[in-house]
């Protein structure tokens, strides 16, 4: 499968899923919501996050002041909700991989949500690439650099964006500056949801 383009690594398929399917795995992504509910974990710094997230899969992301890290319960106790076969149905596509993420981290941007530039390094084994889907909302991405600091390049997603993060961009430093609110008509109430698809262990 090639990329409509590529920047500093990350394969970005524009329209990767068409409104159908969009509208499909939408339904799955407020299934896991249902079972798992949104929250907005604490940073290390003692600050909620202004994004609010859940996950599927056999691990959550999770933060608080002991740090980042990945949890197998969601913290009502309940274990996450299984990764949708939509879901799974991308990652296949995209990687041609035969191991399967364990975490779908599910991220969501309402009005003045935004997340700052970081890497995602509590994964075991970086030579897996992370996959993001985006419905919603537009979002300004921002990405940077294998190390903090230098110059960074911004990149508008859209609903159905895909976007393949491996090999060298594994690590790159990566933020979302903001959201165009009301922008897609995919979300009653606007806002966006962002799914990214990790192997953890
Ligand atoms: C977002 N995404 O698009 C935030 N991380 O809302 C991420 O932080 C991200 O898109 C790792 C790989 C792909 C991503
Ligand atoms: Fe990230």
């Amino acid at each position: 499968m090639t990329p409509t383009l590529t920047i500093r690594g990350f394969q970005v398929f524009r329209g990767f899923l068409d409104a159908a399917a969009q509208a499909a795995m939408l339904k799955d992504v407020r299934a896991i919501a249902a079972a798992a509910p949104l929250f907005s974990p604490m940073t290390p710094y003692g600050r909620p996050m202004s994004v609010r997230m859940t996950s599927a899969g056999r691990y959550g992301w999770f933060s608080d002041r002991s740090g980042y890290r990945y949890e197998r319960l969601h913290p009502s106790g309940v274990a996450w909700p299984p990764i949708p076969a939509s879901v799974l149905a991308v990652w296949d596509a995209v990687t041609g991989l035969d191991r399967r993420p364990e975490c779908c981290l599910l991220n969501f941007y309402g009005e003045g949500a935004r997340m700052g530039l970081h890497q995602d390094r509590d994964e075991a084994d970086f030579t897996f690439p992370i996959v993001s889907i985006s419905l919603g909302d537009d979002a300004l991405f921002r990405i940077g650099n294998r190390t903090r600091g230098g110059r960074t390049e911004s990149i508008w997603l859209a609903s159905g964006d895909v976007v393949v993060f491996g090999g060298d961009a594994r690590l790159t430093y990566h933020g979302v500056d903001r959201i165009r609110q009301g922008s897609s008509g995919l979300l009653n109430d606007g806002g966006r949801i962002n799914l990214t698809l990790r192997v953890v262990d």
